[in-house]
């Protein structure tokens, strides 16, 4: 049998980094780390290719030299879908789907032939065998969420690693917490389950093996969900073995904002390699985190958690939202001085929406408040429901939130106010110097030092680093990449013909 695994295209946003990434000469930020653990479920005697459309376009001649084309997707690459999907259709090649956006909304695919809802694990077997059998249904699905101890290594063998900026690995699904916007808790479940000590090496050595070094994003929901497991088992495993390696890689992954109340388990995190943590902010407005039941974040300081986690090395990126029904139109300016005051320089600020399947749709739905389905993209200025506030004063005030973060001044301060705190660990690195480091080194100095608006800014900042903090000056460096990246979206939002759907 041959499968062919597509990833479809999905939109420049914030979140995909396309304007850093032309800078120094990267395709995409992270590969497709589901489909190539549904890769590698399929029997070894199966012939595979991949094609990530944010890498490189699809071939017909690769549609019609598979039997199957495997789809996976986000609801955000919803367009891309159709396409990859008509394409099959016009040329006979079946079609089996799974991923968040259509476990979340399949009945809307007419033209997809499979679909696996939810967790491939427990699923994918059945399927198999009535591919091979030749009498395949139209809808996979189990009740139980599958044991983590039966995923495989991912098959890294099926991309070239040299595309990507970050590689990804999944220690843990689910959530403990329960925020009432978030469709984690209907994907994943509320119990944390984990992988074991013994697999997250092997997909540590795997990745080594396969030449990696660099970036390695732990795409859990919560990594923190069970923290006596990874004290006790998994961060002291991740240390030997990253002390034995010398640290070829440096660890990004996704929190809850308790985590700044644990220094041991900071320190762990540090000591293992971990250099970011990505925490839901959401919102300084008690009431708005009171609304969508982000208990973990009420009556705290956070500013004052979130430079405890900058203080014991790990930089804090952050996620925002606006448009609660208790948020009004003081919290533009609540927003914009939370974020400049707790240097979160990488602040992903979005505007609500309700995915499917989530408590807020339903609440939505009850309010009769839905209006359209979701884009699945938070930043677009879409909306799928209707606010308290009035809607253009939601967006202009949106607007203005992402226009000053974003302006050279104010993120340049952000960056500085996040170095004040940042108290990395001394130690170096493993690192290939690549030729796309150097080249990339010379296109950054270049385009944001001569081409670009904010020039007089980046110098003032490169040169204030380089005098008062310059082992810091790698770290400034990728923020100012990520900085132009951010304005380039911002501005593309000013002008909507700009933004590649
Ligand atoms: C990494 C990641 C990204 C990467 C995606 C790139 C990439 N190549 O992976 C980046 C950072 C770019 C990204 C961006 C966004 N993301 Co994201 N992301 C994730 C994250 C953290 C991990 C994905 C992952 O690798 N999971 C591990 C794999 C193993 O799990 P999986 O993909 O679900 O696959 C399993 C099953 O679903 C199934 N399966 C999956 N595909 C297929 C295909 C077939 C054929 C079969 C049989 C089975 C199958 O089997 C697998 C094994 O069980 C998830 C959260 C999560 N826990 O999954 C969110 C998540 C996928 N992202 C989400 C969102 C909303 C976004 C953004 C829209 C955020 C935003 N606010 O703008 C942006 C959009 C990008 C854009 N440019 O606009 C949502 C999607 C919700 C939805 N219903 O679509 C998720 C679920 C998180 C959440 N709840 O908020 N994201
Ligand atoms: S803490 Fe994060 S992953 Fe957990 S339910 Fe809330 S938003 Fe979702």
């Amino acid at each position: 049998m041959k499968i062919l695994l597509v990833y479809p295209r999905y939109p420049d946003t914030f979140w995909s980094f396309k304007h850093a990434l032309k800078l120094i000469w990267k395709k995409a930020s992270f590969p497709p780390l589901g489909l190539l653990t549904v890769a590698a479920m399929l029997p070894g005697d199966w012939e595979k290719k991949l094609v990530d459309l944010n890498v490189r376009p699809l071939t017909d001649e690769q549609i019609r030299w598979a039997d199957y084309v495997f789809i996976s997707a986000m609801v955000v690459q919803k367009n891309s879908v159709n396409d990859v999907v008509a394409r099959c259709r016009r040329m006979g090649t079946r079609v089996v789907a799974g991923g968040p956006l259509l476990t979340t909304e399949h009945e809307s695919f007419t033209g997809i032939d499979h679909f696996v809802l939810g967790e491939a694990e427990n699923i994918l077997p059945a399927l198999i065998s009535d591919l091979i059998n030749g009498c395949a249904r139209r809808i996979y699905s189990s009740c139980e969420r599958p044991d983590m101890n039966g995923t495989p290594v991912p098959l890294w063998s099926l991309i070239n690693m040299e595309d990507y900026t970050t590689m990804n690995l999944q220690y843990s699904r689910g959530c403990p917490f329960d925020c009432e916007f978030c469709d984690i808790v209907f994907l994943n479940g509320h119990k944390p389950r984990t992988k074991s000590k013994s697999q997250i090496l092997d997909e540590l050595d795997a990745l080594y093996n396969g030449g990696w070094r660099g970036p390695v994003f732990i795409v859990d929901d919560n990594f923190i969900g069970n923290k006596k497991k990874l004290k006790q088992e998994i961060l002291p495993a991740i240390i030997g073995w990253m002390e034995e390696k010398k640290y070829p890689f440096s660890f990004t992954t996704e929190a809850s904002i308790n985590l700044s109340d644990d220094n041991e388990l900071m320190g762990m995190m540090v000591k293992a390699g971990f250099v970011r943590v990505f925490i839901g902010i959401e919102s300084p407005n008690e009431e708005s985190l009171a609304e969508c039941n982000k208990v973990q974040n009420k009556n705290r300081d956070l500013v004052a958690a979130v430079k405890r986690m900058q203080n014991r090395g790990l930089e804090v990126m952050g996620g925002f939202i606006i448009g609660f029904d208790n948020d009004s139109p003081s919290i533009f300016k609540a927003q914009i001085n939370f974020i400049q005051k707790s240097g979160i320089v990488t602040a992903m600020v979005g505007l609500l929406n309700a995915p499917r399947g989530t408590r807020l749709y339903q609440r939505l739905k009850n309010e009769k408040r839905l209006v359209e389905t979701f884009s699945g993209d938070n930043t677009d200025l879409s909306l799928n429901f209707i606010p308290v506030m009035d809607k253009d004063t939601l967006i202009n005030g949106y607007m203005q939130v992402l226009n000053t973060i974003y302006s050279p001044k104010q993120y340049y301060d952000r960056v500085k106010a996040f170095l004040k705190e940042y108290r990395p660990p001394k130690r170096k690195l493993v690192s290939n110097l690549k030729a796309y480091q150097v080249f990339g080194g010379i296109n950054v100095l270049w385009t944001l030092g001569f081409k670009e608006k904010g020039r007089r800014q980046y110098w003032r900042f490169l040169l204030s680093n380089l005098l008062n903090n310059p082992r810091s000056l790698p770290l400034s460096i990728e923020l100012a990449v990520y900085g132009h990246h951010f304005r380039k979206i911002t501005q593309a939002y000013q002008n909507p013909a700009q933004i590649s759907k």
